[in-house]
């Protein structure tokens, strides 16, 4: 029988230059599986626990403790047992913590052994990632959401929006997606500079300039669109992350700085619909704080069956949070963030959940990042049909999608899913 015979971890940095885990998981096969765990910026409060040392290193945020949970408790707990069990490896360290977000070892410890026994086992069967994690139904490549123009907390600008999305839809695959992303963010980088804006760019590749409304980011993508000699709504529509929780106060009155205005929930779903009637909008992430659960009511009622309704900070990726949104009718969709909750198999059930339930599934990177690709095997396995992971610039967010773009090559005839997505 194959089984773990080593955990090791090491200290790294993701791309925003700040520690994070590598973790590497080697079998009695001599197959070994690494990887790298994201950071968040724009975090949800419900998130499992990110263990940082808060002493003198790195400000604080060195990950040396997480490392040393690794080596010590995680490792005594899992050598000697079968990496193709999953759910069995996951559900020791869960046990392990004892809390119900790894408050104790940390989500940044767990989830990096986890993916890295996933890929640790994959490699002695000698498959890809996503044949291991999805068998013979890993055959669906996600229609990418790719955020060009960064506001909010990912950006310096007066934008406070934080993700401004194109969404190819209207391909006949991954590639040919991609080459219209790509043509777009080029053109997009000549109209600013044309118009005299900064084309420096935010943590997620998107460009920051400083922009009068949070409506300006949206015309500007699509007179790019037009350059680029593609049609708005049929081949390429838009998609936001306000990222909401971010502005609004402690009596729930959200502040959009940049243009100077209060708004309350309402008036602020009474904006999203201004902004959908106007524009090829397809989907709004976290449109409403994660403490605002009565006015996503009030945005799912008005605007459900139009528009995809993302959950991020809302639900966290967490199985239980994302059922309280079922039983209430809230959001149609939920971000999957495998550090949101800490292990491989908490989130193969958390998309699972939502795919019972008709929620649409997005995978996601987090704004810190690096060169790993999990997520990209991960949203084909699990066939998410959509992904989110950044503009088409800096390489942490490229890993993504070339390797997409590889795995695209090797199946044969994967499904694009693209404007088929949206037809409710
Ligand atoms: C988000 C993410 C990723 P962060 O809000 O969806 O784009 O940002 O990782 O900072 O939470
Ligand atoms: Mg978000």
């Amino acid at each position: 029988m194959i089984f773990i015979d080593n955990i090791e971890a090491q200290e790294v940095l993701d791309s925003r230059g700040n520690p994070t885990i590598k973790a590497s998981v080697t079998l009695s096969d001599g197959s070994i599986g690494s990887a790298i765990v994201p950071s968040g910026a724009s975090t949800g409060k419900r998130e499992a626990l990110e263990l940082r040392d808060n002493d003198s290193r790195f400000l604080g945020k060195g990950v040396l403790k997480a490392c040393e949970n690794i080596h010590t408790e995680i490792y005594e707990t899992l050598v000697g047992l079968s990496p193709f069990d999953q759910n069995k490896i996951d559900s020791l360290m869960i046990e392990l913590d004892g809390s119900d977000n790894f408050s104790r070892l940390g989500a940044n410890a767990t989830l990096g052994v986890s993916m890295a026994t996933a890929r640790a086992a994959a490699n002695s069967l000698r498959i890809p990632l996503y044949r291991y994690l999805g068998g013979a139904s890993a055959l669906t490549l996600p229609t990418p959401m790719l955020n060009i123009i960064n506001g909010g907390s990912h950006a310096d600008n007066t934008v406070d929006f934080q993700e401004y999305m194109i969404m190819p839809v209207g391909f006949e695959c991954f590639s040919e997606a991609m080459r219209a992303s790509a043509e777009i963010y080029q053109h997009l980088k000549k109209i600013l500079k044309d118009s005299k804006h900064i084309t420096s760019i935010g943590d997620e590749g998107g460009f920051a300039p400083n922009l009068k409304t949070n409506e300006e980011p949206i015309q500007i993508i699509l007179e790019a669109v037009k350059k680029a000699g593609y049609k708005e709504g049929e081949q390429i529509a838009i998609a936001l992350d306000v990222a909401s929780s971010e502005f609004v106060n402690d009596k729930g009155i959200y502040s959009l700085k940049g243009e100077g205005r209060e708004l309350s929930s309402q008036e602020l779903v009474e904006y999203y619909e201004k902004l959908i009637n106007k524009y090829p909008i397809v989907s709004i992430e976290d449109g409403l704080s994660e403490d605002d659960w009565e006015g996503w009511k009030l945005l799912t009622e008005k605007l459900g069956d139009k528009i995809q309704l993302v959950g991020d900070d809302l639900f966290v990726t967490n199985s239980k949070i994302l059922q309280e949104g079922i039983d209430k009718k809230i959001a149609n969709a939920i971000l999957i963030k495998p550090n949101q909750i800490g292990t491989v198999s908490q989130t193969i059930q958390a998309i699972q959940l939502a795919q019972r339930n008709n929620y649409k599934c997005i995978m996601s990177h987090r704004s810190g990042e690096s060169e790993d690709s999990f997520i990209a095997d991960f949203a084909v396995a699990l066939n998410t049909g959509e992904i989110k992971t950044g503009s088409t610039a800096r390489s942490e967010r490229m890993a993504k999608y070339n390797r997409l773009l590889s795995i695209e090559k090797e199946l044969h005839n994967p499904i694009y899913l693209g404007s088929s997505l949206f037809k409710r």
